[in-house]
């Protein structure tokens, strides 16, 4: 469905990214994906490619496996962000410490143009503007959207680098990941 069509049916283009750097990662990002595709309320609509990140913030952890995907969205900012914290809890997140590493984390980063401000959520993301591990694959989906600041996320994506490199596909590197992993799924 596209972003027009959803605001007719009465939601909004919500844009989540999906960051892991424990276990199995592309699966965790797969996994993430479809139970949010499953929320009553939620439909996916665009997935950006896998990209290999350096980490950001913390810098003595694994590199991150991100995307960024596109849902339409008919559910309040609180119910999306219970959707998204019920999807790291049945993936059974593991953090050990805080900007650490984890099985899954899923950021709200944009909620068609609500500004949201509660102790529990910001929408637009923060940090999202200055975080190349978002923009890059974000400007890959939705290069024309408007980012807070005023510019798009095609003029503030650097492209791809050593720091952000594109795998492939989610269902690429998911099957790479597997053949990685052996037999045991
Ligand atoms: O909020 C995102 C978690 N995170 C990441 C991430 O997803 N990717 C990279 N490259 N660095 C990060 N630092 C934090 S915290």
């Amino acid at each position: 469905m596209t972003d027009a069509n959803a605001r007719e049916a009465g939601g909004r283009p919500a844009y989540l990214g999906l960051g892991a750097n424990i276990g199995r990662r592309a699966r965790a990002l797969s996994d993430a994906l479809a139970l949010l595709d499953a929320t009553d309320g939620l439909s996916l609509t665009a997935v950006s490619s896998v990209y290999e990140t350096e980490p950001v913030g913390v810098t003595d952890q694994p590199r991150f496996l991100n995307l960024v995907a596109r849902f339409e969205c008919r559910l309040s900012p609180e119910e999306l962000l219970a959707a998204a914290q019920d999807a790291e809890r049945r993936l059974k997140r593991v953090r050990a410490r805080r900007w650490g590493p984890r099985t899954i984390d899923v950021d709200i980063l944009l909620i068609g143009d609500e500004r949201i401000t509660t102790p529990a959520l910001t929408v637009p993301h923060p940090e999202m503007t200055r975080r190349q591990f978002v923009l890059v694959p974000l400007a890959e989906i939705a290069p024309e959207v408007a980012l807070p600041g005023g510019r798009t996320a095609g003029e503030l994506s650097g492209g791809e680098s050593a720091a952000v490199r594109r795998l492939g596909t989610v269902a690429e590197v998911v099957a790479r990941e597997s053949a990685e992993a052996g037999s045991d799924g």
